[in-house]
């Protein structure tokens, strides 16, 4: 179900685990449901699967399996170290296989063309380092990592995606 070898399709292309809820969904008020999710971005699409642990119990991040724990640690490297190259060409490579390493198939898709992406406001969420994505379908959700360095590069990683595929 992966292929490690094989480039990333998009430069937006990012995975990593974030929290997540809806608060609208097509345009009507939903109750919260915070859920640790495996999210990808891929192109003008992002994908959210249940955090399932791939079967075998891992302690340390919120449910989250192994590889998506190692996969998530080494998308949140920084950014200087992003420069190496073997660093650089490792993380492309393991984009590619975000997949594989989730084990499951997503279970709920945005489509970024036409959204918009911001800080979200206090009255939204008492928590820390959370991003407002509204859809042109009349979805809204709150995104959120505790780790701010995270939620930084999804940000400008939202933003990108949402901007490079305005027009389509
Ligand atoms: O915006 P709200 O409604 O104050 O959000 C909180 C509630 O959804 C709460 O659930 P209950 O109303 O079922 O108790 C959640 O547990 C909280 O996490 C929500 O607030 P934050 O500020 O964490 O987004």
């Amino acid at each position: 179900d992966s292929c490690p070898s094989s480039p990333p399709t998009s430069p937006s292309q990012k995975c990593g685990l974030l929290n997540m809820t809806k608060i609208t969904e097509h345009g009507k008020k939903v109750r919260k449901n915070w859920t640790s999710s495996w999210t990808v971005l891929q192109g003008s699409a992002l994908l959210f699967t249940k955090s399932q642990g791939g079967g075998t119990s891992w302690p340390y991040h919120n449910g989250a399996s192994l590889p998506e724990f190692l996969l998530s640690l080494l998308s949140s490297w920084k950014p200087a170290a992003k420069k190496h190259p073997a660093v650089s060409s490792e993380l492309h490579r393991s984009s590619s296989v975000c997949f594989g390493a989730s084990q499951s198939k997503p279970e709920f898709t945005v489509d970024l063309r036409g959204g918009a992406v911001e800080w979200a406001s206090k009255d939204k969420s008492s928590k820390k380092h959370v991003l407002e994505l509204k859809t042109r379908q009349g979805t809204e959700l709150l995104i959120q990592s505790d780790n701010d360095g995270v939620i930084n590069e999804w940000f400008r990683a939202l933003q990108d995606s949402i901007s490079t595929h305005a027009w389509e």
